[in-house]
C-alpha cells in the first residue's frame, strides 16, 4: 500500500506520482483526499511533516511506503519506478530517467512563475505585469529550448518510449507536461509541438495505455484548473 500526499483540488506535482501509480494499477491512497474527518484534507499533509522523525519532507507530494516518508517528486519516481516496473532496467539507464525527471522539475518551476513570477503570497492579479513579461519569455525562448531537448530523448532511441519498448515514468511524465502546456498555453503549445513529432506523438501513445485512459476517465482525474501549476489565463499565451 502506497500512500501519497498532496493538496487536495488540483493535479500539481501530486499528478506524477499518480499517474505512475496508476499506470502500475498500484494499491495507494490519496490521503488528502479524503474527508479531515478521516484524518484527510491539508491537514494530514501539515500534521505528515511536521511529525516524520529525521529527514522530514520540505513540501508535498510526498510517498509513505514501507515506513519511509520520501519528498521531492523526482526522487519519489526514483524510488517507486523500479518498485511498480516503470523504470528503464539498466543502471545507466536509470541515471539518464532521473536526469530526465528533474528536468522536468524545472519546467514545473518555471510554469508555476509564469503565473507567480514574483511571489507566492501575491495573487496572480496582483502581479500580472510581471507574469506578462515572464510568460513571454517562457513561451519565446524557455518552451522552445525544453520541447527540443525532449524531443531529442524521445527520438534517440527506436521503440514506442523514451527508453526503448517499454514505457518509464519519464514517459508518463513528458506526457503530463506535453497536456499541461497546451492547457495553459493552447497556442504556444500547437506552435511549438508542430516542430516536436516524437514528442507529440509519445504524448498521444501514453494517454491511450488502457491504465492511463482508464485513470483520465475516472474521477480521480482531475480537470487542469487555475489553483494547479499550469493555469490557462489567455493573455499570458501568444497573441
Ligand atoms: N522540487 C519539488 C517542489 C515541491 C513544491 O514546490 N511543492 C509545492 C506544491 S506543488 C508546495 O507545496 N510548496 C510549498 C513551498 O515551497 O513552500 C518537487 O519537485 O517535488
Amino acid at each position: 500500500m502506497y500512500r501519497l500526499y498532496y493538496w487536495p483540488g488540483l493535479q500539481g506535482r501530486g499528478e506524477l506520482v499518480r499517474l505512475t501509480l496508476e499506470q502500475a494499477g498500484a494499491t495507494y491512497e490519496d490521503v488528502a483526499r479524503k474527508p479531515e474527518a478521516e484524518g484527510g484534507g491539508a491537514r494530514a499533509i501539515m500534521r505528515l511533516m511536521k511529525e516524520t522523525a529525521g529527514v522530514a519532507p520540505f513540501a508535498p507530494p510526498i510517498l509513505e511506503h514501507d515506513g519511509l516518508v520520501l519528498a521531492q517528486t523526482a526522487a519519489i519516481l526514483d524510488y517507486l519506478g523500479p518498485r511498480v516496473g516503470l523504470a528503464p532496467e539498466s543502471e545507466g539507464d536509470r541515471h539518464h530517467a532521473l536526469q530526465l525527471q528533474l528536468t522536468l522539475a524545472d519546467v514545473w518551476s518555471e510554469a508555476h512563475d509564469t503565473h507567480h513570477p514574483t511571489t507566492n503570497a501575491l495573487t496572480y492579479e496582483e502581479q500580472r505585469e510581471a507574469a506578462l513579461a515572464r510568460s513571454k519569455a517562457f513561451r519565446e525562448a524557455r518552451l522552445p529550448k525544453f520541447f527540443g531537448y525532449f524531443e531529442r530523448a524521445a527520438a534517440a532511441r527506436p521503440g514506442p518510449y523514451v527508453f526503448g519498448n517499454a514505457v518509464s515514468y519519464v514517459d508518463l511524465s513528458l506526457f503530463q507536461m506535453v497536456r499541461g502546456v497546451e492547457y495553459a498555453f493552447p497556442k504556444a503549445a500547437a506552435r511549438v509541438l508542430a516542430g516536436t513529432p516524437a514528442l507529440a506523438g509519445l504524448a498521444a501513445r501514453v494517454e491511450v495505455l488502457p491504465n492511463v485512459a482508464a485513470y483520465l476517465a475516472s474521477p480521480r482525474r482531475l480537470p487542469f484548473n487555475e489553483k494547479g501549476i499550469f493555469r490557462r489565463y489567455p493573455e499570458l499565451d501568444d497573441p
